[in-house]
């Protein structure tokens, strides 16, 4: 079953969190829920984060118009919106790959956003990459970093979210299967771990005020848990951003 970690600022009462982070972060007001989930539970946090600047770290666009790429609402989406949302229209093709166009719809999304990591194939180029911008994004590719190097990533990625609270979500398909090849839609090209966690480190002064990890598949790891140990190290990069830079004006 997939297993993924979000921390997410509420303010009202925190979500059910788990002991781990909770006793990390107690003496924090910051608010975490883990679980296991598929990347279409990141809209019940982003419902709770409100409108922010999402880094989205993914091979994927996931930003399908449900028109295009609609259907598959799962049960766990379906409860998670309830839960969370409560005038939020759940009738509209929530799944993995069309969460982040709900959440546009859904005036979550600033248009300082971000994909980075992206390589796989889009059904329709000409739309699809229209409609990801208009759902406020900006795409950076896995090979970019090769082009213009850490720092340049880094700089890219820090310059179109500055002065905006951030939400960091991180399908961990992000990485290459070497790396991670207990996920459901893996594609080749990824980033190593050290990459990506080099990234995550390199975001130090950004109010982060929710992250998750998802996507990630126990079941298809391999003895030596290669993906359950990179997403347990991406999951503690992100509770090391948000406890060291507390996001102003949240009690
Ligand atoms: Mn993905």
């Amino acid at each position: 079953m997939p297993y993924s970690l979000g921390g997410v600022w509420t303010n009202g009462k925190p979500f059910r969190i788990h002991s781990a982070a909770h006793n990390y972060t107690r003496r924090r007001p910051y608010h975490y829920t883990l679980g296991l989930a598929l990347h279409s539970s990141s809209l019940g946090l982003l419902i709770l984060a409100g409108a922010v600047s999402v880094i989205h770290f993914d091979s994927h666009l996931d930003t399908s118009d449900p028109k295009v790429l609609g259907g598959g609402l799962s049960h766990y989406a379906y409860v998670t919106l309830r839960l969370c949302g409560p005038g939020a229209n759940v009738d509209r093709g929530v799944n993995h790959g069309t969460f982040l166009h709900i959440a546009h719809e859904e005036g979550l999304v600033r248009n300082t956003s971000i994909h980075a990591g992206i390589r796989a194939p889009v059904s329709n180029k000409k739309y699809d990459l229209k409609n990801d911008k208009a759902c406020g994004f900006k795409i950076h590719t896995a090979r970019e970093l090769d082009r213009i190097g850490m720092q340049g990533y880094i700089d890219k990625l820090k310059d179109r979210v500055a002065g905006t609270k951030v939400y960091i979500s991180v399908d961990i398909d992000v990485l290459d299967p070497a790396f991670a090849p207990a996920t459901g839609t893996a594609e080749v090209g990824g980033w190593t771990t050290r990459e990506l966690l080099t990234i995550l480190d390199g975001f130090e002064g950004i109010e982060v005020i929710g992250a998750d990890v998802v996507e990630v598949a126990p079941v298809y790891d391999n003895p030596g848990e290669t993906t359950t140990l990179a997403a347990a190290e991406v999951v503690h990069s992100l509770i090391r951003l948000m406890v060291e830079k507390p996001v102003k004006g949240v009690q």
